[in-house]
């Protein structure tokens, strides 16, 4: 035994009695134990046993410029010495701070101008709420606080982002959701399209977003809260008829559209947010992830002129903020991240060339006879695995095949994720061609291998 192994075990003794993990069936993960990743660079991961993977979900959806990038660690040594911290509370501020939210109204769409920071994805959306909330309550309509999510949506872990999240598992713990946040059903179109043609079915789940404004009374309605493009839920993109109809009734009704970018912001469908993507005019758009590239944590809220405007002409004190708002070394490291995802055109060529390319390639394995769909935008992907494929229909238990799809995934040294019986993936946006050959056909021996496995599956337990 060598003496990384040695440590590698000890690693995973000491994980299993002092580390609770995310999103984790502790109990399981212990009795198998937990891989412990040690290094990285560019599109690749290392993990202690010295296993090299290719990782196909830029960590979770977050390191958009790669890892490795030494002046993104140059940068944070240098603020640190600097100034390792100073808060933007007490009508202080720092320059990474101010630097950075200039940048963002520049990359934001015209309309948008004003930055909030946060820690993370959920204390975004948290603000969310409380802006939202705040800005009918300084117009004289108080009882306007009702926010329209959709089921399946991921807006975080928080008390109020897993409210406005729609996973059922998550609101079964914790009394969830909080009370004003409802959700409608979401435009997934191949587990819940039926037989409509995708538009009919996108116009019709749309609806029901007006349906819910009219049967909730408009004088209740905020605001529909949206990703996208569903990540956690399983890279679920709507039909082309689906958001304009939606902006179309958000104008209509006069609701506030918030746009949840977290996962689609800087770059990831090859424009830099999602909303340029669908020509959406959100008023507020929740960020995270991309912003730092995952090197730091760090997230916010923009803020629509209109939106700003109110807040800031008749709100006073925003009796809101946190302690890491506007960090000055994650400030610094977000600044330099953007200039990199800028002076490397890395947007620009996930919309004309390595984008393009990874959708032709993906859309490959839509012929393998595990696969019902085989979808994606820019640099997301999902492959839907069915026991049927002109039917799109299930395996009778939904998990089983995608997690053994997701192990067979990790031997052949390709990070992909299983949601249910859905594989994605999210590249970092610095891929080459090379790796995405590397990663299709990593992906094809892997649906070939799980498709070997399936007759050794219980799908009864
Ligand atoms: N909104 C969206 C759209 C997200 O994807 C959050 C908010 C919350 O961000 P924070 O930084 O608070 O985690 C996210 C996060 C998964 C997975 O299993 C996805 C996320 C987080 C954890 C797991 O795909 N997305």
């Amino acid at each position: 035994m060598t003496s990384q192994q040695v440590d590698f075990n000890e690693l995973q003794r000491l994980d299993s009695e002092h580390h609770l993990h995310p999103f984790t069936d502790t109990r399981e993960l212990n009795a198998q134990g937990t891989r412990v990743i040690v290094r990285a660079d560019g599109c690749y991961i290392w993990d202690a046993e010295g296993n090299k993977l290719l990782d196909g979900m830029a960590g979770l959806w977050c390191v958009n410029v790669g890892y490795g990038r030494k002046e993104l660690a140059d940068i944070a040594s240098r603020q640190m010495q600097e100034l390792p911290y100073y808060n933007s509370f007490f009508q202080c501020t720092t320059p990474p701070a101010i630097e950075l939210s200039t940048v963002l109204a520049d990359i934001a769409p015209a309309h948008i101008n004003h930055v909030f920071f946060t820690g993370s994805g959920s204390e975004s959306n948290d603000t969310v709420v409380r802006m939202v909330r705040r800005y009918w309550d300084l117009l004289g309509e108080p009882q306007k606080s009702v926010i329209i999510s959709r089921k399946n949506a991921y807006h975080g872990s928080t008390m109020a982002g897993a409210s406005l999240g729609g996973m059922k598992f998550m609101h079964e713990q914790g009394g969830l959701p909080l009370p004003g946040i409802v959700h409608i059903d979401q435009p997934y179109w191949f587990d819940e399209g039926g037989d409509l043609e995708p538009d009919e079915f996108g116009r019709r789940v749309a609806g029901q977003l007006e349906e819910k404004i009219l049967e909730l009374g408009l004088d209740r309605v905020a605001a529909f809260i949206a990703e996208p493009i569903q990540g956690a839920g399983g890279v679920i993109i709507a039909p082309e008829s689906y958001w304009p109809e939606v902006q179309r009734i958000c104008d209509k009704y006069g609701i506030l559209l918030v746009v949840d970018e977290v996962i689609c912001g800087f770059g990831r469908t090859g424009r830099w947010f999602g909303s340029d993507y669908y020509e959406l005019k959100p008023d507020f758009m929740s960020i995270a992830k991309g912003l730092t590239s995952g090197y730091l944590p760090m997230g916010g809220v923009m803020v629509s002129d209109r939106v700003a405007e109110t807040l800031i002409s008749k709100g006073g004190e925003l009796a809101h903020g946190f302690t890491y708002s506007g960090h000055p070394v994650t400030a610094a490291v977000a600044l330099a991240n953007v200039k990199i995802l800028q002076d490397e055109k890395i947007v620009e060529r996930v919309a004309q060339d390595t984008g393009p390319y990874l959708q032709q390639r993906w859309s490959e394995l839509a012929l393998h006879p595990l696969v019902g769909e085989a979808r994606g935008i820019g640099f997301l992907g999902a492959l839907e695995l069915v026991e049927d494929k002109g039917a799109r229909r299930r395996f009778k238990k939904m998990g089983k095949v995608g997690t053994l799809c997701r192990n067979a995934s990790l031997d052949n040294g390709l990070v992909m994720r299983a949601t249910g019986d859905t594989m994605i993936i999210s590249p970092p946006l610095v891929a080459t061609r090379e790796h995405i050959d590397e990663l299709v056909d990593k992906a094809r021996r892997t649906l070939d291998q799980t498709l070997e496995g399936i007759p050794t599956i219980d799908f009864e337990s």
